[in-house]
């Protein structure tokens, strides 16, 4: 402790070991102040990592210091140099910009006018590379009916420019399939396409580098292919239902018409059936399953076939059964795309099984098919249809 005067500034250079160390004294006016001694500790271990396309990882190691010293890390291609991050506490650059070429890092430790230097790091190089495309993958299932389709086109590295004309579509059996949108940034892209109409195989290609550069102007190596969707392979169109007796109410007379994309093999249907004709069956049931609080659902069987490979139905409501189940004798007819179900007599009226109640509303039922049944191309079933109508 000394007492100052007035207005006094005054630095005092020291030498303690190798570094250089300084004693720093300021003050303005008068009053009691500290004369403190420290040094700038000078930064050591410089090590550089290529950790991406044009990017270098830089460490280093500085002793404490009791002083706040501000770390520069500077890159050197042996005739100019640039300061390429600015570190107060961590030891660590990400210098995200490096051209091409061979360098050496250093790191100036600096606080005020006093600094220390580090020796440079050993020579590093920075290797450019062409933009590859690593992959080319579908944003959903391969089998789908939806009307738009995306692929996400991830590359080596990032680049910019991508657009729909970079790209193409290898389709079969659609019409109308096109490229829509290009979207996305750095090394991921977003490619989506208008599925079309018909049935068949969609594949979105990169065809084209026009236009698409890394950030040192390299275009990627085409053609790149991505992975196949198929389009509407075989799915629900129309789920009609239409009272035949009460209104709100499953019951005796009630019908539901599926109708199909695509014809259907009536084999994956019924195993007992072939696959040449229609075929109509009286001895179907349709039982009414109570679903407690959650919906309560349909499900269907053929008295000649060991498993109806047909599918469920969600009724959008619990209200129809309570506790139990309740099963109705049924037609079922079958066409070459759709199948048609009549509610016949429910045997079990009166004995207790399953009390078919009415719904307020109605709401909406949605058929799901069992992805066992099959177009009578081979392709199974896929996709949910909502209802028309009502029982
Ligand atoms: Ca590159
Ligand atoms: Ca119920
Ligand atoms: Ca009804």
């Amino acid at each position: 402790m000394r007492t100052v005067l007035a207005s006094v500034t005054m630095t005092v250079a020291l030498v303690v070991g190798a570094l250089p160390a300084w004693a720093y004294f300021t003050s303005t006016g008068a009053g009691a102040a500290t004369g403190v001694a420290a040094s700038v500790p000078r930064p050591a271990s410089v090590v550089v990592t290529r950790t991406g396309e044009g990017t270098a990882r830089v460490t280093w190691t500085t002793a404490s210091s009791s002083l706040p010293v501000t770390d520069e890390v500077r890159r050197s291609n042996g005739t100019s140099t640039v300061t390429v991050c600015t570190s107060s506490s961590v030891r660590i650059c990400d210098d995200t910009a490096v051209p091409p070429g061979t360098y050496t890092y250093s790191v100036v430790s600096r606080y005020r006018t006093w600094s220390a230097t580090s020796t440079p790091s050993a020579s590093f190089t920075m290797v450019d590379n062409v933009p590859t495309v690593l992959s080319f993958a579908r944003n959903s299932p391969a089998s789908t009916n939806l009307a738009t389709v995306a692929w996400t086109v991830t590359f080596s590295e990032s680049v910019n420019g991508p657009t729909t004309a970079n790209f193409a579509l290898t389709t079969t059996g659609l019409s109308g399939a096109v490229i829509t949108g290009v979207t996305g940034g750095g090394s991921t892209w977003t490619v989506t396409a208008f599925t079309g109409s018909g049935s068949g195989s969609m594949t979105a290609r990169l065809v084209s580098a026009s236009g698409i550069t890394d950030s040192t102007g390299n275009p990627p190596a085409v053609p790149v292919t991505g992975e196949t969707y198929s389009i509407r392979p075989f799915f629900p169109t129309a789920f009609g239902i239409t009272n035949g007796g009460s209104n709100n109410r499953i019951d005796s007379g009630d019908s539901m018409a599926i109708t199909f994309s695509t014809t259907v093999d009536h084999r994956s249907l019924c195993g007992a059936w072939t696959e040449a004709g229609d075929h109509s069956s009286t001895i179907a049931t349709v039982t009414v399953i109570d679903g407690g609080t959650a919906n309560d659902s349909l499900s269907f069987a053929l008295g000649t076939c060991p498993t109806l490979r047909l599918g469920t139905v969600t009724l959008g409501s619990d209200g129809y059964v309570a506790g139990g189940s309740a099963t109705f004798t049924a037609t079922l007819t079958a066409t070459a795309t759709s199948v048609t179900i009549v509610l016949g007599a429910r045997p079990g009226t009166g004995s207790g099984a399953g009390s078919i109640g009415s719904v307020g509303s109605a709401p909406t039922a949605t058929f799901t098919p069992d992805p066992l049944l099959s177009s009578s191309a081979g392709a199974g079933a896929t996709g949910t249809v909502t209802s028309t109508g009502r029982f």
